[in-house]
């Protein structure tokens, strides 16, 4: 693990960790502000937020190209930030603002774009596993060498449904990687009392897939790991498991009473494992940015999470008429 940090660390550019520093950053302070609106009421329903996770999805997408596609759970606000999709949309829909990318009728947890194959956005805990090798499937019949990112969590890959995908996935060697976002609970349970299985990823050795554990808190581990997944997925060899393990600063949802670990144990993490903080590290003792630049990029990153606050609220709510439509009866 250690020599392939060192590797990744070397390979890596001034420019390139910038901008894993900005689009990690970015969905920071957009989660924090949306738990702002959340507290102010403009946010109603479900609403999970992603901070501390946020190298999990940028290092995914620093390997991913045009075509591919991603589908993840109810925690998709950074999943949607970090394949391209427009924060001013994103934040309109948990508003649920005429704006927002299901015109305010889908909310946090439901919301997709076909420009940039982001196909939701599931409540149903594990739902969408099956759906992504779907995808995955719908671009080997196609012939192309595009990949399929399906994100799920540790309490989700207790789903009987994910090991009928693994079955059928690796059966038609399908392009999915899947990709275990292990933060350590669900709800309020701790994977130990939850999971048999220490290392979740081995549970795709029955059926021959193969896969690994990835630090989830370090950005570029998580690049060189989404590398080497993509290439496999990509040459054909069929899915791939990375459990990336990570951590959620923040409640289940908004309403978590957070009983269940202690507030010693969050504060460990975000002190001593924080990601953002690591590649802040890596800039500045690499010389690569100075403080000045850094603060620079924080400003460009809160005029765009403030605007999209505002276009939020000005958003209008959608016209009664829209009951009707985007309904299959
Ligand atoms: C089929 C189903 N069962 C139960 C729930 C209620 N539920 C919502 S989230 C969740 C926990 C899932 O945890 P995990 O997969 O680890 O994802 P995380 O929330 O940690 O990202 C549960 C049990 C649900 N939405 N769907
Ligand atoms: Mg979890």
């Amino acid at each position: 693990m250690a020599a392939k940090k060192t590797q990744a660390k070397s390979n890596v550019s001034a420019e390139e960790l910038k901008s894993y520093y900005r689009d990690m950053l970015l969905i920071r302070r957009f989660e924090e502000k949306a738990g702002q609106l959340y507290g102010m009421g403009l946010i109603g329903g479900f609403c999970h937020l992603y901070i501390g996770q946020e190298a999990v999805v940028v290092g995914l997408e620093a390997a991913a190209k045009e075509g591919d596609k991603r589908i993840t759970s109810y925690r998709d606000h950074g999943h949607m930030l970090a394949c391209g999709m427009d924060p001013n949309g994103v934040m309109a829909e948990l508003t649920g603002r005429e704006g927002g990318y299901s015109k305010g009728k889908g909310g946090s947890m439901h919301m997709f774009s076909k420009e940039k194959h982001f196909y939701g956005g599931h409540g149903i805990v594990g739902a969408q596993v099956p759906l992504g090798a779907g995808l995955a499937f719908s671009d080997m019949y196609r012939g192309n060498d595009n990949v399929t990112f399906t994100y799920f969590g540790d309490g989700a890959a207790n789903q009987g449904q994910v090991y009928e995908t693994f079955n059928m996935a690796a059966l038609w060697k399908l392009p999915v990687i899947f990709v275990i976002e292990n933060n350590q609970y669900a709800m309020g349970t701790a994977q130990n009392r939850s999971t048999s299985t220490e290392d979740i990823y081995t549970r795709g050795a029955p059926f021959g897939i193969p896969g690994e554990i990835v630090d989830g808190m370090d950005v570029l581990a998580v690049k060189a790991a989404s590398e080497k997944a993509t290439a496999h997925c990509r040459a054909g060899k069929g899915p791939y498991i990375l459990e990336v393990k990570t951590y959620r600063y923040r409640g289940h949802s908004m309403s978590d009473p957070a009983k269940y670990r202690t507030r010693e144990e969050v504060q460990k993490m975000r002190d001593e494992r924080d990601p953002i903080e690591q590649v802040r590290d890596l800039l500045l003792t690499g010389k690569h940015a100075t403080e000045e630049d850094l603060k620079a990029i924080d400003k460009e990153i809160k005029a765009i999470v403030n605007e999209s606050a505002d276009f939020a609220k000005e958003s209008p709510e959608p016209a009664l008429e829209e009951l009707w439509t985007d309904i299959y009866a």
